[in-house]
């Protein structure tokens, strides 16, 4: 794999690069790099080049459908492509920036189906970093009298750090509490919007370790819970049975395990939030109900997974 490319695959898997959509847009720029750099003298040889690269950025982080979506729709244009080696640099090259292009696009459409959506909450919670979650919230910021956010810090890998200052450098009000606070703060809080790994065929939400508390927290306590996601997110093959895998992580993210003789360490980086527990979710299609979000991936989501 090219050096440049190993580095993508190395800064995925220790989540230098992190979050379901920086992800999925660096695995593209991959195969853009490998487009334009690879020595392939064959279409053939390009081929294999780029999937034996998707095959190794796709198993970085496990728990990732918008990065095997994003590989698997690019690979559908690969094979329904003709022409030499140098047809196919430039294909690639062209889904590569479309790719990106739709990304900006259906961003925007989240900031502003979100920010309506949540233009009557003064507080919201988050957790963990997301980047769909950033922008909406920014966007409620600047289009009311200001928002307050509340922003988990997110153990083990500390994730809501970077929310915390990227909201707060926007000019947002942002306080950080500890995981473990929610149900202290809840009480102050109108909604809580976090972002999504995965939307399975049941309408569950799969997102950062501690998303399914803090959805109980919230059903408990009466509070809307939102997650923003693109429909790039649903798993396909969450529809025939498919499991979504849930990634463990090293135990030395948790603690020193050298110093707990002993102790087994568990490092889950995501859980399954049940569809009952979200009011909603926050896509580039709209504000749809996690009930609804399958009818509305059949009826003309579902291709351009592939
Ligand atoms: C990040 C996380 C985010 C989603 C969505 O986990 O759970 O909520 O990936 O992010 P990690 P985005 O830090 O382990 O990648 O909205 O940017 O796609």
């Amino acid at each position: 794999m090219q050096r440049e490319v190993e580095k993508i695959r190395k800064d995925i898997k220790r989540l230098r690069i992190q979050g379901a959509r920086n992800v999925a847009k660096e695995a593209v720029r991959a195969m853009g790099i490998i487009a334009r750099k690879s020595k392939a003298k064959s279409r053939e040889e390009l081929v294999n080049e780029l999937l034996v690269a998707a095959d190794e950025l796709a198993s970085a982080r496990p728990t990732e459908p918008m990065l095997r979506n994003a590989l698997r729709a690019l690979f559908a244009e690969v094979r329904n492509s003709t022409g030499g080696v140098e047809e196919l640099r430039k294909l690639v090259e062209r889904e590569e920036m479309e790719y990106f292009k739709r990304m900006r696009e259906n961003e925007e459409r989240m900031e502003e189906y979100g920010a309506r959506e949540l233009s009557g909450s003064s507080t919201v919670l988050t957790h963990c970093h997301s980047s769909s979650v950033v922008s909406i919230l920014k966007r409620v910021d600047e289009l009311g009298n200001g928002i307050s956010v509340i922003c988990t810090e997110t153990r083990p890998k500390l994730q809501g750090l970077i929310t915390a200052k990227q909201l707060s450098s926007a000019g947002v009000k942002v306080t950080l509490i500890v995981d473990s606070a929610v149900s202290h703060f809840i009480k102050d809080v109108d909604a809580v919007l976090v972002g999504a790994d995965a939307i399975t065929s049941r309408g569950d939400l799969v997102n950062k370790i501690g998303t399914a508390g803090i959805a109980v927290i919230a059903h408990e306590n009466g509070v809307s819970m939102y997650s923003a996601a693109e429909t790039f997110k649903f798993d396909p093959l969450t529809l025939w049975g498919g499991i979504e895998k849930i990634e463990e992580r090293k135990p030395e993210e948790v603690t020193n395990p050298k110093k707990l003789k002993g102790v087994e360490i568990r490092n889950p980086a995501f859980d399954v939030t049940p569809a009952r527990y979200l009011t909603a979710y926050i896509t580039e299609m709209g504000v749809i109900p996690p009930q609804s979000l399958l009818n509305v991936m059949l009826k003309g989501g579902i291709e351009k997974l592939y």
